[in-house]
């Protein structure tokens, strides 16, 4: 009999060939035999049932039961139930359905036979708030999802959420628990699962620019497809800048016919629409940024309202050129601001307003006669704090207009600037703003907005700045992506490490992506999977280092390239099949 084993191994087809073995909680390569032949996993199978949590990306906050029998998926045969289609989520909970069925249909290799036959899967929604379509900061994004055999042979998956934004993440993590498994050419899930799951920070972002460079609708959707597959929620859209404007405000279409790059490099009110319910349909919300007083240029030349554009030496007038400020001076500006402001409300019905606020330079204001003579017959100096009152003037008009558009005192975010110092900080009332961080990290205005009970927005330049840019091409264009942020330093870059004991203030945090170095060719390398980073320090506040995280996230990063998003690699293939 020994010998009979001994030759039928060797004469084996599966002599030589490995398999994964999940080993002390890692998946290792192992030769497969005979013996070992019906228990070998495919590697998609050996991460979901070695890795910690499922190899879910980002890990779940709850409760994490992952049954170890695995069922074949009949992927035709996926049907969705339970969504009153009366109510207003419906069309939401349609697409997110339809996008997640193209999810799974996507696993299944050409020329695969993996669609033919196995169990159906029957997905029913249960939620308690089918009226919300619009998703805020205190939008409930919790789902317990829970999957079961049927008696009559069904799989059964139940999705409980308050809204349609928690049960779209619950859909996500059970396309994250369907498989492709390439041994037995099957599409398989987990006969028996029980999750529950939570955010822990409700604002968990991206920034992206496209002034400097335009990037068109198609990348832009493609960011907010791996910004669903992440469990990010907030696409904050630096829409313009001094570079181009290429929005397309509906009342006042000439800022965009003399500021845009191109007759084509220009967001319609259609692109616009498309874009903010294509991020609804994935769990994320637009939050429009018109940067000013500063950074702004290009669109306004037929107005007078801006100062110092393309001014040389631009050192004297800005921080990066081509440079340009608002006159805040002109009585005229504020009705054309209001004009915007109600376009952009109207346009990505926002719930929050970015009114920037960053990098305003007094050199400009003082190089200016017509402002330094009215700042003159109101008696007032050319001291810094002389120009924080000319700002703060500009910031009480803008404010008062787009309260008026928006109805209501709608909430505003600002990045620190000067007028976030300790000393000019009560002219941001903290009722009113909310502070963007883009210094570092450790900066004392950090402490002293927190001591002063601001909520704040994280997007430190030493850990959440993808564009390789620290300006580096202004000044010797030596520093190229020097230091290149790695996905390490983000997953360490907590609000905890920055916020203390105060980090209840913290909302969340955004990766930024400015464009100077960066356009449609590039977003998606320089943005994943280093965001993903991000979305698993914001959704699960891990209390591990990133090498635990390790694993899985060189399997989140397979799950993007497989959607269509071409984020970087992060190490050999080996580590991957050797690792975890
Ligand atoms: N554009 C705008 C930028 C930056 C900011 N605002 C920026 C500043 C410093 C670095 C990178 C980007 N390019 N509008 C600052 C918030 Cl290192």
């Amino acid at each position: 009999y020994l010998l009979f084993v001994l030759l039928l191994k060797n004469i084996s087809a599966l002599n030589g060939v490995w398999r994964w073995e999940c080993i002390d909680g890692l998946c290792k390569k192992e030769e497969i035999t005979v013996e070992t032949e019906a228990t070998a996993q495919s590697l998609p199978e050996c991460r979901l049932l070695c890795s910690s949590s499922a190899g879910l990306w980002p890990k779940p906050t709850g409760h994490v039961q992952v049954g170890t029998d695995l069922s074949k998926v009949n992927v035709n045969s996926i049907d969705h139930l339970g969504v009153d289609t009366d109510k207003p989520y419906a069309e939401l909970a349609k697409a997110a359905f339809e996008r997640f069925k193209t999810q799974i249909a996507g696993l299944v290799p050409q020329k695969s036979k993996a669609n033919a036959g196995g169990q159906s899967l029957v997905i029913n929604y249960d939620i308690a708030n089918p009226d919300i379509t619009r998703l805020t900061l205190d939008t409930k994004e919790d789902y317990a999802l829970t999957l079961a055999e049927t008696s009559d042979g069904r799989l059964e998956t139940t999705i409980t959420a308050d809204n349609h934004f928690g049960a779209r993440h619950g859909l996500e993590t059970l396309s994250q628990l369907i498989i492709y498994d390439d041994l037995r050419d099957e599409v398989r899930v987990p006969k028996q699962v029980n999750i529950t799951d939570a955010p822990a920070y409700p604002h968990r972002g991206i920034l992206l620019d496209t002034s400097r460079n335009y990037v068109t609708v198609d990348v832009i959707k493609r960011t907010l497809d791996g910004m669903a597959l992440s469990k990010l929620n907030s696409f904050h859209w630096h829409i313009t800048d001094s570079h181009s404007f290429p929005f397309v405000s509906e009342r006042l279409p000439e800022l965009t016919a003399y500021g845009a790059y191109g007759t084509r490099k220009i967001y319609s009110p259609e692109d616009v629409a498309e874009i903010v319910h294509y991020g609804l349909v994935r769990g994320v919300r637009v939050i429009p940024e018109f940067d000013a007083p500063a950074h702004v240029g290009e669109g306004w030349q037929k107005l007078d309202y801006v100062v110092c554009f393309n001014a040389q030496p631009w050192q004297n007038y800005c921080v990066e050129p081509p440079c340009g400020q608002f006159d805040p001076t002109k009585d005229q500006l504020y009705d054309t601001l209001e004009i915007l402001y109600g376009d952009m409300l109207k346009q990505f019905q926002p719930d929050l307003f970015h009114m920037g606020g960053d990098e305003v330079h007094f050199g400009c204001w003082n190089g200016t006669e017509s402002i330094v003579q009215w700042m003159q017959n109101k008696n007032w100096g050319r001291s810094e704090a002389d120009f924080v009152k000319l700002w703060d003037h500009f910031q009480n008009e803008s404010l008062t207009r787009l309260y008026k558009q928006a109805g209501k005192q709608i909430p505003v975010i600002m990045w620190t600037s000067t007028l976030t110092q300790a000393e000019y900080l009560h002219l941001l009332p903290k009722e009113q703003y909310i502070i963007q961080i883009w210094t570092l990290g450790n900066d004392s205005q950090v402490t002293n907005l927190l001591n002063n009970g601001y909520s704040v927005i994280l997007s430190n330049y030493d850990a959440l700045y993808f564009d390789c840019g620290f300006a580096g091409w202004v000044t010797d264009g030596h520093n190229w992506c020097s230091p290149y942020i790695g996905w390490q330093t983000v997953y360490s870059n907590t609000p905890a490490k920055i916020a203390g004991d105060k980090k209840g203030q913290v909302l969340g945090a955004e990766a930024t992506l400015w464009t100077e170095q960066a356009d449609s060719a590039s977003i998606d390398t320089r943005l994943w999977p280093r965001a993903s980073a991000l979305s698993e320090v914001l959704w699960s506040e891990p209390e591990g280092t990133w090498r635990e995280a390790e694993p899985r996230i060189l399997a989140h990063r397979e799950r993007l390239v497989q959607n269509g998003i071409n984020s970087d690699a992060l190490e050999p293939e080996w580590c991957l099949q050797n690792e975890g």
